[in-house]
């Protein structure tokens, strides 16, 4: 299996599943700022990550995580629908992208892209604050337990911690003390520590 891969892009979420999974695989090192020939072939988007696994090719990083996690396991990293867990792990496995790090692109491009006297402009302000807003669920789920999907590690927490991590990198400011832990949780696993020094 090969990962197209940026450090510190979603792309650090199919690794750290792939650590945590134990799955070989290989990383080639891709930019979608400059996409050369070879990732755009695998991504015609040019976006992070890309994955190819023999004829199978697929560009989006939750959905990446959960065909390794289907086509590996079984695997506690995985609930199965029909486990109590189920509704929980598909919800945060789905938020951790939709709700939490897509709309943060949109800070992403106007930090690093945006002229000066831009940068703390409109959007930023009204995505700001729905991010933090959006931390009330998982404040709310950590209360039942201390992982998205109960009191075990799953994949759900690598799509919910990416984002996480990805708004530490846009200093958006404090997390509740709660999610500060649980954070500091998940970054603090072996797996991710050795997805987070991949090139
Ligand atoms: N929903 C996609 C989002 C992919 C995405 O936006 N990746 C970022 C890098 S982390 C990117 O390529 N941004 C450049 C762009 O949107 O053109 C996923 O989870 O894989």
């Amino acid at each position: 299996m090969k990962i197209y891969h940026a450090p510190r892009s979603r792309s650090l979420r199919v690794i750290w599943a792939a650590e945590e999974l134990g799955v070989p695989y290989e990383t080639t090192a891709a930019s979608f700022a400059r996409p050369d020939p070879e990732f755009l072939e695998a991504n015609p988007a040019g976006t992070l990550p890309a994955m190819v696994d023999g004829e199978v090719v697929m560009t989006e990083s939750v959905a990446i995580m959960q065909y390794l996690g289907t086509k590996h396991g079984p695997t506690p990293l995985v609930v199965e629908p029909g486990d109590a867990r189920y509704p929980d792990y598909l919800q945060f496995l789905l938020f951790g992208e939709a709700s939490l790090a897509a709309p943060l692109n949109a800070l992403v491009g106007t930090k690093f892209m945006a002229p000066e006297d831009q940068k703390d402009n409109f959007t930023v302000k009204v995505i700001t604050r729905s991010f933090h807003r959006r931390l009330a669920l998982i404040e709310r789920q950590l209360q039942r337990g201390d992982y998205m999907a109960g009191d075990a590690f799953t994949l759900a927490d690598i799509s919910v911690g990416y984002a996480l991590g990805l708004a530490d990198m846009l200093e958006l400011g404090e997390l509740p003390a709660t999610v500060d832990a649980y954070g500091k949780r998940l970054t603090s696993r072996p797996a991710y520590q050795r997805a987070l020094a991949v090139a």
